[in-house]
């Protein structure tokens, strides 16, 4: 409540700012949590709690009046259509040169996401997190945010029989029909529902498409994971629709926060300020990183260090179609929940995640988002003329990204006398390289914070999200920033907490 005063607030619901929350309640530290978004726990009209990807509705979107869906086009028709203005769960934030999708609500991009949980192959790890010890990180962190985050294998027998992975085993036969390793990546969906669902026992969710705008069922977000482990303590609660606007310290120590609270059409009910001892920033890579480029512009932080804002970058994200042949199907019926990818990293500096295209029909089209090596960082800036955050991404720079993708489905094509889709993104496009899922950076450990996510310059601020992360996890990047955070957070609460 207004005036209020906390130990620590985490700003931000997302994977850092679970972590966080549970290690600190655990360790007898109360903790808030603001979270701009709703909190996704009551259903609609249509008795689902959230909308399917066929059929976006108001749920669907973040403040927006039409939905900018990742695939815009298919078969030549624009998909895109009229929403009313709501605080959904999808924000398609747009910048000069790129769109990043972020979850909005408690449980951050968990509710959103794939449920891809991948830890990057060791000898990668160096150029991932150089400042962290990687022994360290594959004994005991990794584990740790696996087993937090409840990461499975599909049962390999089930995956080869059953009808919704299809198109992944059509993505197999390509892969090795042309020399590619197909790597099967573990997934946070509960696998038992699935095999539920294939079977016709419980009410679809991964199989009935369900993902970019919530799963009604079978996903294990955060909310199912930390967070309730969190909750759980006694000593967590969570506001959400609560944006934080401010940060900056309080007389006689701490930090005044202030925080607009959020009606579901994003107008400021109210505004609230707390005091607290800690805060701890995890508002995502995005959010993060625009919060504190323009608190130290702006004087309210004013001994950050020149390293925020730097270090952006987008995974290598870039995704394409390939259309098979008739004798390739990749079925009607596609499951939601990616279980593969194709690892070209070390040769072509590319990891392409076989993904679906739930449409509901035949398609005969495979489609992917690669992860892919890149040069190209950007940064944060503040621009006072049009209040806001700037970030200096260019479109041209998704260039080498294209080749390095290009290095895995050049040769598949050759191999299987197939093409490119040139329909999914526009008219005559085969890239997606408008986008990203999966910001990181813009709050560099070790650069713009210590090798553990203190900020410099102001005692008792923390960063413990994917802006740690300086811009390429070379694959799927949530569990890298799980065990980041329980590496982070441990360190913090003995060293800051215990004294
Ligand atoms: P994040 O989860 O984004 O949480 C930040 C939270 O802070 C959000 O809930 C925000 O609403 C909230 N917030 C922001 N600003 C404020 C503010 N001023 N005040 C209060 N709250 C605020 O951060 N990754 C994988 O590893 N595997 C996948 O399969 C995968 N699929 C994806 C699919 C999609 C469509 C998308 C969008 C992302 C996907 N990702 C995937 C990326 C993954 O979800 C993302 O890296 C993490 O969610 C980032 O975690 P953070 O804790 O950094």
């Amino acid at each position: 409540a207004d005036g209020d005063s906390v130990p620590v607030l985490v700003i931000g619901t997302g994977y850092g700012g679970s972590v966080a929350a549970l290690r600190l309640a655990e360790a007898g530290v109360d903790v808030h949590m603001a979270e701009m978004g709703q909190s996704w726990d009551t259903p609609g009209p249509d008795g689902n709690v959230f909308a399917n990807t066929t059929e976006p509705d108001y749920r669907s979107f973040w403040l927006r009046t039409r939905t900018k869906q990742p695939l815009s086009n298919f078969l030549g028709f624009p998909l895109d259509k009229d929403v009313p203005l709501h605080t959904g769960i999808l924000d398609a934030e747009d910048f000069a040169g790129i769109t990043v999708y972020q979850g909005r609500g408690v449980g951050g991009g968990s509710l959103v996401n794939g449920g891809m949980a991948v830890t990057p192959r060791r000898e990668n790890f160096p150029s991932v997190l150089p400042s962290v010890d990687a022994n360290e990180m594959y004994s005991v962190y990794y584990p740790r945010a696996n087993s937090g985050l409840g990461t499975a294998d599909v049962d390999p027998a089930w995956w080869e029989s059953a009808d919704c992975y299809q198109y992944a085993r059509v993505g197999r036969k390509h892969a090795e029909r042309s020399g590619f390793p197909f790597v099967f990546v573990p997934n946070v969906y509960d696998w038992a529902y699935m095999k539920q669902e294939a079977e016709g026992s419980v009410p679809r969710s991964a199989l009935a498409g369900e993902v970019l705008y919530g799963n009604n069922h079978g996903k294990k977000t955060l909310r199912q994971t930390y967070l309730a482990r969190a909750e759980a303590t006694g000593r967590v609660t969570v506001s959400p629709l609560h944006r934080v606007t401010d940060v900056r310290p309080a007389e006689g120590g701490g930090y005044t926060v202030s925080l607009d609270q959020l009606t579901s059409t994003g107008t400021v009910a109210a505004t609230k300020t707390v005091t607290a001892a800690r805060v701890f920033f995890a508002a995502g890579s995005v959010g993060t990183s625009k919060l504190l480029t323009r608190l130290k512009a702006t004087g309210a932080l004013p001994r950050l260090n020149s390293e925020i804002g730097k270090g952006w970058g987008d995974n290598g994200n870039v995704m394409c179609g390939r259309a098979n042949h008739m004798w390739d199907p990749t079925g009607k019926l596609q499951s939601a929940m990616p279980t593969a990818g194709i690892d070209n990293w070390s040769a072509g500096g590319a990891f392409a995640e076989v993904a679906p295209l739930p449409t509901g029909i035949e398609t005969y089209a495979s489609f992917y988002l690669s992860i892919t090596r890149t040069p190209h960082r950007a940064a944060f800036t503040w621009n006072a003329a049009a209040n806001r955050v700037d970030l200096d991404w260019q479109r041209s720079w998704k260039q080498t990204s294209i080749d390095a993708a290009r290095t895995i489905f050049d040769k598949i094509n050759a191999k299987e006398g197939t093409i490119y889709r040139t329909d999914l993104f526009g008219a005559n496009k085969i890239w997606g390289d408008h986008l990203t899922y999966h910001p990181l950076g813009g709050a560099v450990l070790d650069q713009a914070t210590d090798n553990y996510g203190r900020l410099h310059g102001h005692s008792g601020l923390y960063v413990i999200d994917g802006a740690l992360i300086p811009g390429c996890a070379t694959v799927n990047p949530f569990v890298t920033i799980t065990a980041l955070a329980e590496r982070n957070i441990e360190r913090i609460i003995t060293a800051d907490l215990r004294r």
